[in-house]
């Protein structure tokens, strides 16, 4: 690693700050429009949860979880004959701190299974690849070795764009040897992996294949050939989810995980123009652990998901 890598690590190893700088819009859309709502709307009445409930909505929370939050700020309220809103602010931050809470269970790597084996999967352009040269990164600065298998045969230039995260992360990848199947391309990685006792081995895998049934049965076959072939199990399943793209996050989810089956899940582009509230809602449907955040392209970009600092960076005060 080089010094100013290592600079660069220790500048962000503040993750509640990096955080907060890099949520500032998600923190606009979200908690500021709460904060502000409490501030106009004094008295707790009809008119303050139906504004509430358009916040959450309007940040991406689906209704369900939107409801049950409002449903339990309400009762709050009178159970405890809260008169004043801003009082409600408090308690709004702890109940959606209890929904992220659940889902903060970070990937641990089995040290005796070689290659401990984690499948990236998502649709095209969510972050798959960069994600993989992040955690690839993040895994050898914990002295791990690992190697990348490009599985993704659609997309033009996919091998060389994995090529350069494997430089940078200073992860092992085979030569490209053109083979046009995808599973084949992880069989031979993995069987590699195996004999040269590799830590970890990471798949990359298309995002876009002619339609979505295709990109499902060509994910199956990737998990039966290393199942059957490999004679392995898959250790992460890790669905990576751009969190742009809001409700649609949660389509993605149902399909992938009926399909699939997922164990994981990265969110990315947290630094973006992200609404933020559909990490409630994945966080309160599927009850699957979030492993990281993404917050940017360059390589130290990826944080542990850690719901309190993540409330706290979130909330405006
Ligand atoms: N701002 C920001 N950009 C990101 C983040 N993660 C990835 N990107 C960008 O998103 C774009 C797509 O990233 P890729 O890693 O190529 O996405 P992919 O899922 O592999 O895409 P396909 O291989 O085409 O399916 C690139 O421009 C990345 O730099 C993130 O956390 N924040
Ligand atoms: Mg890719």
């Amino acid at each position: 690693m080089t010094n100013k890598q290592d600079l660069n690590i220790k500048k962000k190893n503040s993750f509640f700050n990096y955080l907060k700088k890099n949520l500032i819009q998600t923190t606009k859309n979200l908690s500021k429009k709460i904060f502000n709502l409490f501030k106009k709307e004094k008295i707790i009445n009809k008119k303050l949860f139906n504004k509430l409930k358009e916040t959450l909505i309007v940040s991406d929370i689906n209704i369900h979880t939107t409801n049950k939050i409002c449903k339990l700020t309400k009762k709050y309220a009178e159970n405890n004959k809260i008169k004043d809103s801003y009082k409600l602010y408090d308690f709004l931050k702890k109940e959606m701190l209890k929904i992220l809470l659940p889902v903060e269970i970070p990937l641990i790597i089995n040290n005796k299974k070689k290659p401990f084996i984690i499948l990236i999967i998502g649709v095209n352009g969510v972050g798959k690849t960069t994600t993989i040269g992040k955690i690839a990164y993040y895994f050898y600065r914990k002295k791990k070795s690992v190697l990348l298998a490009s599985g993704d045969t659609f997309r033009a230039g996919a091998y060389d764009q994995l090529f350069t995260w494997s430089k940078r992360s200073y992860s092992f990848l085979l030569k490209d040897n053109k083979k046009k199947d995808s599973a084949a391309i992880i069989f031979d990685a993995i069987s590699y992996a195996k004999k040269k006792q590799i830590d970890i081995l990471i798949a990359d895998t298309s995002g876009r294949l002619h339609n979505n049934l295709m990109l499902m049965e060509e994910l199956k076959k990737i998990t039966r050939v290393i199942k059957k072939y490999n004679n392995t199990d898959i250790d992460e399943v890790m669905l990576i989810l751009d969190a742009n793209i809001g409700q649609n996050s949660i389509n993605q989810m149902k399909i992938f995980h009926k399909n699939i089956g997922i164990t994981g899940i990265t969110i990315t582009k947290i630094d973006g123009t992200a609404k933020g509230g559909v990490i409630f809602s994945i966080a309160d449907q599927f009850n699957i652990p979030i492993r990281y955040l993404g917050t940017g392209e360059k390589i130290t970009d990826l944080h542990l998901f850690n719901a309190k600092k993540f409330i706290d960076a979130l909330f405006y005060k």
